[in-house]
């Protein structure tokens, strides 16, 4: 939805723009007011009995991390999935909605439906589509925004969408008439009235009968064109505005009657409809969440952990930094202005078990009411990263990205090891998976902290170095955390993936060995060697202890081989030099390759039975030749032996 700008009484002309544009007002700024005390305590959530299903579900090896994509053309997400959201883990990306709207250049005309064709501003039907399927491709799912609650602002008159269908007061044909309207043509003015929020017009938009079964029926039939293109789930706008069994009778109506949906319920402390009431058909998202984390943010963060004091159950919260409401009109929460601090709320979010957590990602703004830059009537340019003076591109920093790999690293683990020095500095864990330290003051801290995790090296996901950690046998390591800065530390996790920025170039390493631990000791470019003996690395196929090595923007590691109790290989003091995607230190030479992918090519020898017993003596490629005199050979059909050679896709002899 859309939140009126407080300064909405100026000129008539221009109220009447963002007036249309936009709504609940009230609700917001009674939250804004509770903001800065950063723990307010909203009447408790009921819970009413309801499927659990409908929580956002888990992606296997990806959690469920959104990613908000505001103003993104279809094809632009679909370019941003494969290169940047699917790779950094996200499980689902929220776009804009995508149903005809009418036409101006305002972000806002999005959220004024003419039909439900899939016209609109940000691509055709077909554009839409591709997109579904190019991110579900690369793993991740669409949740669509969908505007259900009303049509266009009465007071826009008539007009023609962004897909060539005429509208109107009570004229939208083919669709709707007047009967499709509730009874009340007036504007919302009084939020502690039930019937007027749910009823009336929301800033003159057009409120749709969702109590009756044809307007059900019709915007059922919407959805299910989405559910039929792919969509993974949807982003419920302005649920509090639908009495809370219409929107349950409208998802019965589903062909998956359980798919995902977020409400947007802006809930406020002494209003009559609470985001508690919608659980029975979806999760909900908890805009008080942002407005206790900017309270704790704008002021100490020692102790955030009663952030969701009141607030609904975790498993049924949706969280967010902000949104494409509240980074606008200020209402309580922090936007992208707000820099490094922007930064470590959403990094306390990912690393935070609560909620289903949205970032959000949108374009610059100085006017509100402004659309993307450059937008026409019908039309908005494809989004851009390399464009930073129009978007903000929140899913490409490493804090983002390190994080959302943080977050799905540590899957299913609780807080632990909580430190706070009282003040503003942070630090907990996530039982032995992972450990998070966040600065929000003005001095670089140095200092050493207490994890659960497994002593070893780890890399802080957090800075775009990829500096590395030990963490000794006690779970301490030592850091220097700079201001407004955090660092993060994950089992089984190395530096961001970050495919969308130049210059970390990786390179996974393989080597012949047969010592039961192998360690690798080496530089990346022309940089530090690690302190001996190296990185321990993990075993691979049989006979091989692979590691992956991140370069950097360099394009080799100079690196020597040991088992870490004095035997080394350093390729006679010349040591080996590592480049290329995959490669394979074998016999004391590297060559690209990953003698792993291959392991089921095998090969049957067959042999006449000459003897009692029969033995194969061979080796593979250039590796090691059996001890003499080799594999006893199985029988075959009468009169032969045979061996099944497992050649890892080379030739045996
Ligand atoms: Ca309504």
């Amino acid at each position: 939805m859309h939140s009126r700008s407080s300064t909405t009484t100026t000129t008539p002309s221009s109220v009447r723009s963002k007036v249309l544009a936009i709504a609940a007002s009230a609700a917001l700024l009674a939250g804004a007011s509770v903001a800065s005390s950063a723990v307010a305590a909203p009447a408790p959530a009921t819970v009413p009995a309801a499927p659990v299903a409908l929580a956002a579900p888990e992606v296997p090896g990806r959690g469920s991390t959104a990613l908000n994509l505001f103003q993104w053309t279809w094809s632009s997400v679909a370019a941003e999935c494969t290169s940047t959201i699917g790779p950094a883990g996200f499980a689902y990306v929220q776009v804009s909605p995508p149903q005809e709207h009418i036409q101006g250049t305002s972000w806002w005309t999005s959220y004024q439906p003419v039909s439900y064709r899939l016209e609109s501003k940000l691509g055709t039907r077909a554009e839409f589509k591709n997109m579904v399927d190019t991110c579900r491709a690369a793993g991740v799912g669409i949740i669509a925004d969908a505007v259900i609650n009303h049509m266009t602002g009465a007071d826009a008159g008539s007009g023609t969408g962004t897909g060539g269908s005429a509208f109107g007061v009570d004229y939208f044909p083919g669709l709707y008439d007047g009967g499709s309207f509730n009874d009340c043509r007036s504007n919302i003015s009084n939020y502690g009235d039930r019937y007027q929020v749910q009823n009336c017009r929301l800033v003159s938009l057009q409120d749709l009968r969702t109590g009756s079964n044809a307007v059900r029926d019709r915007i059922a039939g919407y959805l299910n064109d989405l559910l039929s293109l792919g969509v993974a789930g949807f982003r419920m706008d302005a649920s509090k505005h639908i009495p809370a069994a219409d929107l349950e009778a409208i998802k019965s109506r589903l062909t998956n009657p359980n798919v995902f949906w977020v409400h947007e319920v802006i809930g406020s402390a002494g209003e009559p409809i609470q985001p508690s009431e919608y659980l029975g058909s979806g999760d909900s998202h908890e805009f008080q969440y942002a407005r206790n984390l900017k309270g704790y943010m704008d002021g100490s963060i020692a102790g955030i952990r009663g952030i969701t004091n009141g607030l609904l159950p975790s498993d049924r919260a949706g969280v967010f930094v902000d949104n494409h409401d509240t980074e606008r009109d200020g209402h309580g929460t922090m936007n992208y202005q707000w820099g490094q601090k922007y930064l470590l709320g959403n990094v306390f979010m990912l690393a935070y078990p609560y909620g289903w957590p949205t970032v959000y990602s949108g374009y610059k703004f100085t006017d509100r009411d402004a659309g993307v830059p450059g937008s026409t009537a019908t039309r908005v340019p494809d989004a851009s990263c390399s464009n930073t003076a129009v978007w903000t591109c929140m899913q490409r920093k490493p804090e983002i990205t390190g994080m959302v790999k943080f977050r799905n690293a540590v899957t299913g683990t609780a807080v632990t090891n909580w430190w706070d020095d009282g003040s503003n500095h942070i630090a907990f864990g996530r039982g032995a998976k992972g450990y998070v330290t966040i600065n929000n003051g003005a001095s670089a801290v140095t200092r050493t902290y207490q994890t659960s995790l497994p002593a070893g090296e780890y890399a802080d996901l957090v800075s775009a170095t990829g500096a590395r950690y030990t963490v000794d046998s006690s779970g301490r390591f030592t850091a220097t955390v700079p201001q407004y800065g955090a660092l993060a530390l994950a089992v089984g996790s190395s530096t961001p993936v970050d495919p969308g920025e130049p210059g970390t170039n990786r390179t996974t390493v393989f080597y012949r060995t047969s010592w039961s631990t192998t360690n690798i000791h080496y530089r990346v470019g022309s940089g530090a060697w690690t302190a001996a003996p190296g990185r321990a690395m993990t075993p691979a196929c049989t006979g091989y202890a692979k590691i992956d090595l991140d370069l950097g923007s360099a394009t080799s590691a100079t690196a020597a081989f040991n088992n870490g109790s004095g035997t080394w290989d350093n390729n006679g003091s010349r040591d080996y030099t590592l480049s290329g995607a995959s490669v394979i230190v074998e016999n004391g030479a590297v060559r690209a390759g990953d003698p792993c992918q291959a392991s089921a090519t095998s090969t049957t020898v067959y042999y006449p039975a000459r003897w009692a017993t029969t033995k194969i003596h061979y080796k593979v490629g250039s590796g090691s030749w059996t001890v003499a005199p080799g594999v006893t050979m199985a029988s075959a059909c009468s009169g032969w032996v045979r061996h099944t050679v497992a050649s890892g896709g080379q030739p045996a002899r």
